[in-house]
């Protein structure tokens, strides 16, 4: 039991060094979770994720508590997630094509959330890319 727990913090430990995955700060975060959270009631259901543009993969990944939806936090762990897994050149931005396999599928709101024109998205210029998109 005790080699159990050490395995865990190990891993638990590696994934935490793994992790120089972007970051979203609280005020990017909540107008988009704001949006995400159609119903209001304080959380993102996996319906509420979908229709927001977060597959369900992202969405799963996040909700390590399995509760059936995200708060803020998890949220936020939900775009990184699926901004990570749509750049696999890891460079920390998302070129048109990397922005179209993460649910930016329009070249009008790609334009419009990189207002610096340099052909790419940050993770803040994606998830406002991400609100645009949603519905
Ligand atoms: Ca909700
Ligand atoms: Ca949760
Ligand atoms: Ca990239």
């Amino acid at each position: 039991m005790k080699s159990l727990l050490a395995l865990a913090a190990l891993s638990l430990t590696t994934s935490l060094a793994l992790a120089a995955d972007p970051q979203l700060t609280d005020a990017q975060v909540e107008p988009a979770f704001a949006k995400a959270d159609a119903n209001k009631n304080g959380t993102v259901d996996l319906a509420e994720a979908k229709k927001f543009g977060i597959a369900e993969k992202a969405f799963h990944k996040a909700n390590p508590d399995k509760d059936g939806s995200l708060d803020k936090q998890e949220f936020a762990a939900a775009i990184v997630a699926q901004f990570v897994a749509a750049n696999p050149d890891n460079d920390g931005t998302l070129d048109e094509k990397e922005a179209r396999n993460a649910g930016i599928k329009s070249k009008s709101v790609f334009e419009a959330a990189n207002p610096d024109k340099d052909g790419t998205l940050d993770i803040a210029e994606y998830l406002v890319a991400l609100t645009a998109t949603a519905k």
